[in-house]
């Protein structure tokens, strides 16, 4: 426990589920549909292509955009319920064009800090990301890395991606059922996006996925050094893209598992609880974007009690209760449609307690 004058680091966070006192809660504001291109076709289930091209480089429909914000405002409010500080991005224009050598694009959006941003103890780390419309995307956070790096912390970057043509294999196509991951990206820079990492204190857990390469896992190995050990599993997604609906440490010992992308849980875990999560209970006509239905296992840890979940999602309510925590309900479907929930629209800057390891 730290003592009034102890001076402590605004950016502090090892795990999943330390008990959290500041975190970052994402915006939707002026949410735009990126241009069309290989990298975010092969992340979108097929049902979801049609929507993607119409509306290629324009904002998504303002009432969704609305009703998302006023459940982002509830998750704000429940946060600092629970005694948790919380701050928000700026919101920028999205539908200014950028670009680098080669191409040009327009924006997404800063719902998803948790894509964006990877914050491994002290040290807050900007993404190199490879869809070319997330290319600025922390811009919007531009004001909180400079005030926590005034406060003490670590800021560091991945490798400037150039996301020339060479980084995406444009005959790209669905893997056959059962056949080997093949990545829309290839291995020509390093790319990575933070959501492919989960962190459980000096074991963190990655996975290769269309936006992340070995090359991208390979550079934030060496980056965080020998105190981490990086462990990259491969799991049964023909759309892997981002860890957090996938395989999910819930608190020393406690892991929540996709049961239909993990069918054979890594030998690591042996001797943890592992908690199959329901089918989620999502209805088939709600819209998504950019993600499949098992966001119901996008939670977020407020301590290892204390968990976050959808307020209509009944089954996975109950399973919690059932397995020891303590569920917080919170509105969160209007979001959803955007392709995360809690886990995605959040960044854990800090959380009380150490570096540690739990195996
Ligand atoms: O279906 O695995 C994970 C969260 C996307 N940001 C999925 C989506």
């Amino acid at each position: 426990m730290n003592t009034p004058d102890t001076p402590v680091c605004p950016v502090s966070s090892f795990n999943e589920w330390d008990p959290l006192e500041e975190v970052i809660v994402g915006i939707v504001d002026g949410a735009t549909v990126p241009p069309s291109h290989i990298a975010l076709k092969a992340t979108l289930p097929e049902d979801q292509h049609d929507f993607f091209r119409k509306h290629a480089g324009q904002p998504f429909p303002a009432e969704r955009i609305a009703a998302a914000k006023r459940e982002l405002d509830g998750l704000v409010h429940l946060l600092e319920a629970e005694g948790v500080k919380v701050r928000r991005p700026v919101p920028v224009d999205q539908l200014k064009p950028f670009g680098a050598p080669g191409w040009t694009s327009t924006g997404l959006y800063a719902a998803m800090p948790r894509d964006v941003l990877l914050v491994v103890g002290d040290d807050l780390i900007e993404c190199p990301m490879a869809w070319r419309s997330r290319y600025h995307e922390t811009t919007s956070y531009r004001p909180l890395l400079k005030e926590y790096f005034r406060g003490g912390a670590r800021w560091s970057a991945g490798p400037k991606p150039e996301l020339r043509d060479e980084l995406y294999d444009y005959d790209w196509t669905e893997a056959h059922d059962g056949g080997p991951f093949r990545s829309v990206i290839t291995e020509f820079e390093p790319t990575f996006d933070a959501a492919d990492f989960m962190r459980c204190g000096r074991d963190i857990f990655a996975q290769r996925s269309n936006v992340t390469n070995d090359f991208g896992i390979e550079w934030l190995r060496r980056h965080l050094g020998p105190e981490y050990r990086i462990h990259v599993f491969e799991f049964d997604d023909p759309h892997p893209m981002h860890i957090d609906a996938t395989l999910v440490p819930l608190a020393p010992g406690k892991l929540l598992i996709n049961p239909e992308r993990v069918t054979k849980v890594p030998e690591l875990f042996k001797g943890w609880d592992v908690f199959r999560a329901p089918t989620p209970s999502i209805p088939a006509e709600h819209t998504l974007y950019m993600t499949s239905k098992w966001l119901n296992m996008n939670i977020l840890m407020l301590d290892e009690e204390r968990v976050v979940v959808e307020r209509q999602d009944e089954p996975m309510i109950a399973a919690f209760k059932k397995w020891g925590f303590k569920p917080l309900l919170c509105d969160f479907r209007n979001f959803n449609s955007f392709g995360g929930s809690f886990h995605c629209a959040t960044l854990d800057v800090r959380r009380r307690g150490g570096l540690k390891s739990y195996f």
